[in-house]
This record gives C-alpha cells, structure tokens and sequence, in this order.
C-alpha cells in the first residue's frame, strides 16, 4: 500500500475500516442510521451494535460530529460527521466542511484518541468537488494539530489511485504559502467556530472573510484573528443576531500586523 508521510499525517490509500487507529470518521448523513459509500462500509465492518447505538444519538446536524463505539472494528470508536451536500459553493460548503474535520477532531481529542483516520467527507454521494475537498481536508488538520499536541497521528484514507493523487499534491504544498482561498477558509472557519461556540450569528461574516483575507498573510495569522475576535465577541457579550463593527476589525487587523 502506498503511503505518504510526515511526522504526524499519513496518506493511505485504502480501506478505513481496517485501519489500526484509536478512532475512525465516518462520513454519514443526519440521521445517523447508514447509508452508502464509506457509511456503508463502515456499519458492515462494525456489525449491528453500531446502528443500535447510532439510534439513541438523535441524528446529527450537518458540520458536527457525534462519538459511537467501534464495535467489531480495530478502532476503539467511530465519529460520525456529516458533510455539506456540494450546491455549487453558494451555501457554506467549505465552511461546513472544516467545521466537520474540525468537530470531529475537538470531539476525538476529548475522547482521549490520539491516532484518527478520515475518509474523503462529501466527496462522493455529496458530490464535492474532489480537489477543494482534500484542499479544506488537509488545512483543517494541519491547522487544528500545531494547535493540539496531543492529536499523534490524522491518517487520511484514500479510496482508489487518483484521490491518493490528489492528497499528496495537496499535501506537498507549501503550507507557509497558501493561496488566499485557502486563508479565507480558514479564516471563515474560525468565525463558524466563534458562531457556535458563543450561540452568535455574525451577519457581515462573509464581508469579514472577504476583507481580512487579503490581510492574513498565513495560517497563524489566521489563527490570531480568529483568537482575536472571540476574546472580543466573549468581552462584548453580544447575543443572537450581530454585526462585528468595523473600528473592531480594524484593531484587530492592525494588532495582527504587529506580531
Ligand atoms: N474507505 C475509505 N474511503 C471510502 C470507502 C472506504 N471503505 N468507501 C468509500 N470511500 P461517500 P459522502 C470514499 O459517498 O459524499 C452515504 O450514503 C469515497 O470514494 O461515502 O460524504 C451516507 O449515509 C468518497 O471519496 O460519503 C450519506 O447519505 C468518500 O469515501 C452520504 O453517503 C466519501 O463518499 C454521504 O456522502
């Protein structure tokens, strides 16, 4: 089996449920009680105590991540995601789909796993583009471990040659030099995180994403906005629906610059 590597992601191509990790993710839909593709998979592999525990979880809502025990599986435990249908780009799906790698990795790291392999969420029945997909998969990871040192090892779990292909070109790139799309992303992650974490709706995100963009020149950058902005919005103690004023911004912007 092929296999890419560096000190704490693999690429595989392969079978995620044969893998020898802590936990595996699956790329289920809200209801939680199986499908096709990889979903599929997996409950087969696992065998019925899976959907038995999957009936109790009360489904999950798309970008978030529910936790099951792996049952016959090598992995001590399943998290389950759901990806964002693919709409041409204009209903959050990048968004959405960071939020899924990142909820299931906060979720999985609570859970005391320290090694989880991801399939390629979204992009089959979902129909997400296959190369964004690996782009906001990669990002997301290598984001959330240099912030959580306790995550060993992502394995992400190829399912034939050309997506192997395609996540080691996404990998290989140089991740100190993204493209804005990519930082705006990110940075459009981050305010996912604030929104949910805080129970805000910030109206002018997607203003927010497009003018900090072209500000952020990197990953930590991005970062430092986003730990920015929460301090500000948990100091601010707004409420339901928001608009994040621009004075705001523009301090945040200037700090940034500074460090
Ligand atoms: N190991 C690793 N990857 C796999 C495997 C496997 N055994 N089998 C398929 N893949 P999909 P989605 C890859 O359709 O797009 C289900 O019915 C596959 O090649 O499984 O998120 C759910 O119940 C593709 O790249 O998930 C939902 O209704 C990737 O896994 C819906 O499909 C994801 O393809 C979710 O759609």
């Amino acid at each position: 089996m092929p296999e890419q590597t560096d000190d704490r992601i693999s690429i595989i191509m392969g079978d995620i449920t044969i893998q020898h990790v802590d936990a595996i993710a699956n790329a289920a839909n809200p209801t939680l009680l199986g499908g096709g593709g990889v979903d599929g998979a997996i409950h087969r592999a696992a065998g019925p105590g899976l959907l038995e525990e999957c009936r109790t979880l009360g489904g999950c809502r798309t970008g978030e991540a529910k936790i099951t025990k792996g049952y016959n599986l090598p992995a001590r435990f399943v998290i389950h995601t759901v990806g964002p249908v693919w709409r041409k780009g204009g209903k959050d799906e990048d968004v959405l789909l960071a939020a899924c790698y990142r909820n299931s990795l906060t979720l999985a790291e609570l859970s005391g796993v320290k090694t989880i392999a991801f399939p390629a969420i979204s992009t089959g029945a979902y129909g997400f583009p296959y190369e964004r997909a690996a782009n906001i998969a990669v990002w997301t990871v290598r984001e959330f471990i240099s912030t959580h040192p306790s995550m060993e090892r992502v394995v992400f779990v190829c399912h034939g040659e050309k997506a192997y292909r395609i996540y080691c070109e996404t990998f290989e790139k140089d991740w100190a030099d993204h493209p804005e799309t990519l930082l705006a992303e990110a940075i459009a992650a981050h305010l996912l995180m604030i929104e949910t974490s805080h129970n805000i709706r910030i109206r002018n995100r997607e203003e927010i994403v497009r003018r900090i963009a072209p500000a952020v020149k990197n990953s930590i950058q991005a970062l430092s906005f986003g730990i920015s902005l929460n301090t500000w919005v948990a100091v601010s103690r707004m409420t339901g629906d928001m608009t994040v004023p621009d004075k705001v911004l523009l301090q945040i912007v200037e700090q940034m610059n500074k460090t």
